[in-house]
């Protein structure tokens, strides 16, 4: 079997939002979730799935044999590695609420998914107020400020000497110097690059610069190297309809996405007990059998309906989708061993996905596969045509991909 690539998602926001709602709606993990601040201290890690077509469908095989994924009705959930940390408060880097500290959980992160309660149920602090009474927007930036703050807190330890000798080597000695720095925050030479042009950074000495400027660097930091979708949750609160619209017009360069964690974690347990018939994701469900439904079942899964209709769906897997495949701009793909059966060699049907950056090539998949199987590339076959293609092909969504390496695997 081929191990999923090791993403992670950290899911962040103020206290008291809904991120373990959400992370349990993910992962079907049962975690601590009240209405009050600071319920979740430690973290909780878990496996998710972002959802595309498998590519049985497609080739018209009856079936696919799934090792490292899942295949529901022709759709291939691709496991992804979900945590939920403590919650924030504005003015945590000054030791508010429970601090930033804990920040340092997600740390390995490749990308944030940003909870906000867009019902406007929870004030500055995480305390529950009258829904619609509080602008969610605030939360947005402090939020965003509050992990800049963090960065700048790693980063700042140590920097008067490190800058002192980055300004002694070439730039290119430099970066890699400071992407060494780095690297303990998933953060690649290309993030590094990309911040030091996007903050004007990149012809000033580093020792020349004041905390403004180490501050607008990790902010860029943040932005490149840890993509973040915003999950206006709470949205199957009416009160969210009309600041979402808002959030919307002010938050220009955020990338929005309205959901309801409670609506999905119920749909899930309906769908584990049973109840209903539900692919997460999809913008409908079923019921198994209306006469077994008690009164309270009926009514509850009515208001879903409503809800679901509004949102097309409980948004959840769409954060995700819309994190993994369009702000990390990944890419699932398929190796296989036997490009007559798409299969491995022992007959699984595309028993394997990978989710790959875009830009990827085979080489790159050998390798992300095993070191192995990377350093004896010869070349790969594109199973569809059945053509050879080079290690320098840019892979495409869903290729289905064997690899003839001189090293056995
Ligand atoms: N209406 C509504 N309420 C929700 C939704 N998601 C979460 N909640 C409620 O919001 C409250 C807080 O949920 P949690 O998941 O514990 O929030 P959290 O962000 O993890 O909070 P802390 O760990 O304390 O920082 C609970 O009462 C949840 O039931 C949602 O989609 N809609
Ligand atoms: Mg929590």
């Amino acid at each position: 079997m081929v191990h999923q690539s090791s993403i992670l998602i950290g899911i962040v926001g103020k206290t008291n939002v809904g991120k373990s709602t959400l992370f349990s709606a993910l992962t079907m993990l049962p975690v601590k979730i009240e209405n009050r601040p600071f319920v979740t201290i430690e973290p909780n890690i878990g496996i998710a799935y972002v959802r595309s077509e498998c590519p049985h469908r497609s080739l018209n095989l009856p079936k696919c044999d799934p090792i490292n994924s899942l295949c529901i009705e022709g759709y291939r959930f691709i496991p992804v590695k979900v945590m939920d940390v403590a919650g924030l408060i504005p003015g945590a880097h000054r030791g508010r609420g429970l601090g930033n500290k804990f920040l340092d959980d997600i740390r390995q992160a490749n990308a944030l998914i940003h909870v906000i309660d867009a019902s406007g149920s929870t004030d500055e602090e995480g305390n529950p107020v009258k829904p619609g009474s509080y602008d969610p927007f605030e939360d947005i930036v402090a939020i965003e400020r509050e992990i800049d703050l963090w960065m700048f807190s790693i980063i700042r330890n140590g920097w008067d000497k490190l800058s002192k000798g980055l300004d002694h080597v070439p730039q290119d000695q430099a970066i890699d110097r400071l992407t060494q720095r780095l690297s303990g925050l998933s953060i690649r030479r290309t993030h590094v690059v990309h911040a030091l042009k996007r903050s004007g950074l990149d012809t000033k000495k580093f020792s020349l610069w004041d905390s403004d400027d180490l501050l607008s660097f990790v902010s860029e930091l943040r932005k490149v190297s840890k993509p973040t979708i915003i999950a206006a949750n709470k949205a199957d609160l009416p009160e969210s309809i009309d600041i979402i619209k808002s959030l919307v017009e002010r938050a220009r360069d955020r990338v929005i996405v309205p959901v309801s964690a409670e609506i999905e974690l119920a749909l899930r347990r309906a769908s584990k007990a049973g109840l209903i018939r539900y692919i997460p994701g999809d913008p409908v469900f079923e019921v198994v059998d209306e006469s077994r439904l008690s009164d309270r079942q009926r009514k509850a899964l009515g208001y879903i309906r409503e809800v679901m209709d509004r949102l097309q769906g409980s948004g959840v897997q769409r954060v995700l989708n819309v994190l993994v495949f369009d702000l990390m701009e990944m890419i699932p793909v398929y190796p296989v061993e036997n490009v007559n059966e798409y299969s491995d060699s022992r007959g699984n049907i595309l028993p394997d996905v990978i989710l790959v950056r875009r830009g990827s090539t085979p080489r790159d998949l050998a390798y992300m596969i095993h070191t192995d199987l990377g350093e004896g590339f010869l070349y790969a076959i594109d199973a569809r045509t059945r053509n050879r293609v080079g290690g320098d092909y840019i892979l495409r969504e869903n290729d289905i991909i064997k690899i003839v390496s001189a090293k056995a695997r």
